[in-house]
């Protein structure tokens, strides 16, 4: 398994897909929204989330669901700062913001990787604050804020188009002084995808791997699984076995006991190329 550097030692000890547990402390997430807005609650379910066996808790502020409007910094700051501090220092935590301040604080109060939806084109300020940083980044493919983000769904080749974007913020990062080797990048399912652009990118994840980097995939519960008219969370853990199947570094996920329950047996049937 391709670990970004920087990470905890034992999660890099780890020869499996890692399981990053989504903790949305927002109002209206896709799936979560206004579960998590106070704090006690909030640590209750990360809490939850450790123990059903998770290796990473993202922790996020800002609902990126389509449609949605953006906050302001300070409200941003005021939604994840305390429960970063709040948590155990042994827990290792990503930031999921697309705001540079708010990336610099959160690691000041204990978060190690920053997860950036945006990829550094939401704020110029960025890759500097990364850079900064010095912890792992998740670059995820980005063409938008949520209110426009439909209306860039449009490519020539998705997989292709989206390893080329993202092949781009990858060189610009390390331009602006990232340690490559710490960068994990990822397709952006639902962002500025239709439905078949995101059965494209996961058919074809493999393709992804051509940029030499840690992949993570986050699938869980969004509306192209939903539209299936199944149990959104089965059709999660589906997908999260045919991502491990095929090596991804990490899946982000709602239901975290699920993923790990399928990796876990994933794990004992082995490599089947051996
Ligand atoms: N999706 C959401 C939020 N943050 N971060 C990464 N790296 N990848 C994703 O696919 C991703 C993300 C939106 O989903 P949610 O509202 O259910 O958390």
């Amino acid at each position: 398994m391709l670990h970004p550097l920087g990470l905890p030692e034992h999660l890099k000890s780890l020869d499996r897909t890692l399981v990053m547990g989504v903790l949305n402390v927002t109002p209206d997430s896709f799936s979560d929204g206004g579960k998590y807005l106070d704090v006690p609650s909030a640590i209750a379910h990360a809490q939850q989330l450790i123990t059903d066996g998770a290796d990473i808790i993202d922790i996020g502020g800002e609902s990126t669901r389509p449609g949605a409007d953006r906050i302001t910094t300070e409200e941003e700051l005021a939604r994840v700062i305390p429960v970063i501090k709040a948590l155990d220092k042994s827990t290792v935590i990503s930031i999921d913001t697309m705001r540079s301040e708010v990336a610099l604080a959160a690691v000041d109060a204990g978060a190690t990787i920053i997860n950036d939806v945006s990829g550094g084109m939401a704020d110029l300020d960025m890759f500097e604050a990364v850079a900064k940083s010095d912890v792992p980044y998740i670059c995820m493919h980005w063409r938008g804020h949520s209110q426009e983000m439909y209306a860039k769904a449009d490519y020539l080749n998705v997989v292709e188009d989206v390893i080329e974007e993202l092949a781009a913020r990858v060189e610009l990062a390390v331009f602006a002084g990232i340690d490559r080797r710490k960068i994990v990048v990822d397709p952006g399912l639902g962002f500025a995808k239709l439905p078949e652009h995101n059965w494209a990118l996961l058919s074809s994840i493999l393709d992804l791997s051509r940029l030499g980097l840690p992949v993570l995939v986050g699938a869980s519960r969004k509306r192209f699984l939903k539209d299936l008219g199944v149990d959104p969370d089965m059709a999660t853990h589906a997908v999260t076995a045919y991502l491990a199947a095929n090596k991804v570094w990490a899946v982000r996920v709602h239901d975290v006991a699920g993923s790990v329950s399928v990796i876990r047996a994933l794990d004992e049937v082995g490599d089947i190329s051996e």
